[in-house]
């Protein structure tokens, strides 16, 4: 099967699944939300795993795959945008409540980092692996590794940026971007998932936020979790995740956590103006909380569409 037969044959499954869960009873009890609108049907299959009963990191790895397989989505899987020298590298990490962790980045041809993530937390003694290390311990796992070809879209786009070389991420073309979802099941127990193919046109061998635990996501039980997306170096620089979910430690509801994490971010920052960072966070109450530098951060929460308040407007 080639690449793109791949890509089209998750795809068509996933969508199967989406449509059929679309119709199922929802759960109060768990509460599931992520990034932007391709939410959506991730939490729509992260719930049915839940309600079909599945643990919290089945239901986190469930819904981001959802993204993972869609060929047209320019930030998150095998579809994504390329580096500057055209070449799609992914990154992705994922948490349980008890603080067990994996993750992966600047791994290539790999269609579910998400699941190798898994692997690394659940197979391995370590938290990160990195390259051709992750891809040689895919390959252990008998995932196999699907030619690194991109996309039409994403080659038409890396033409056009070939022309000029400008290297300047653009506000809110997150309109399709990481996708970081957190859950909590109906006993309390927490999970999150971040997975993204990067900045576009990015350095190769730049590594973002989404794969280092506390930065682009983390989650503890005893608290909360939070996920970030948007400029990842920004967020690497507050590991803005973990400090969302220890402001939420010392009596912060997850509203008031993400603003925390975005003012620290701005007040690092006096670039500010000139990116977009979007964060949301749970706590063990079941509250939400999400906020933004610029308007225009979109968030799924359970079934339904929302947008952040955000610092600037
Ligand atoms: C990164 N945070 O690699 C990710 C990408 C993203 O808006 O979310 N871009 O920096």
């Amino acid at each position: 099967m080639n690449r793109r037969s791949f890509l089209q044959t998750s795809v068509g499954v996933a969508t199967l699944a989406s449509t059929s869960r679309i119709f199922a009873r929802s759960d109060d009890a768990t509460l599931v939300i992520s990034t932007w609108n391709h939410g959506l049907p991730a939490n729509i299959a992260a719930r049915a795993t839940l309600r079909n009963g599945g643990t919290v990191l089945d239901a986190v790895e469930h819904g981001v795959m959802i993204v993972e397989a869609d060929p047209t989505n320019l930030s998150v899987g095998l579809g994504g945008l390329p580096d500057r020298d055209g070449i799609v590298t992914l990154d992705a990490s994922i948490m349980t409540g008890d603080c067990r962790a994996g993750s992966v980045c600047f791994v290539q041809g790999i269609a579910h980092p998400i699941s190798l993530a898994r692997m690394v937390m659940e197979r391995t003694p370590h938290v990160i692996l990195a390259g051709l290390g992750a891809e040689r311990f895919a390959r252990e796992q008998g995932i196999s590794q699907v030619p690194n070809a991109l996309t039409l879209q994403a080659r038409k786009a890396w033409e056009v940026w070939c022309k000029e070389k400008n290297y300047s991420p653009v506000i809110n073309i997150e309109n399709h971007d990481t996708i970081g979802l957190l859950a909590i099941n109906s006993s309390g127990e927490m999970a999150g998932a971040c997975t993204t193919s990067g900045l576009a046109f990015k350095a190769h061998g730049r590594v973002g936020d989404s794969p280092i635990i506390g930065a682009g996501l983390y989650v503890d039980n005893e608290v909360g979790a939070a996920t970030c997306t948007g400029l990842g170096e920004s967020v690497l620089r507050t590991l803005a995740s973990f400090l969302a979910v220890e402001s939420m430690r010392s009596g912060a509801s997850p509203q008031q956590a993400c603003e925390t994490a975005i003012k620290r971010i701005v007040s690092k920052h006096s670039n500010y103006k000139d990116f977009q960072v979007g964060i949301l966070a749970i706590d063990r109450q079941r509250r939400h909380g999400a906020y933004s530098i610029q308007k225009g951060f979109s968030y799924a929460l359970n079934e339904e569409l929302k947008t952040s308040a955000s610092y600037i407007g």
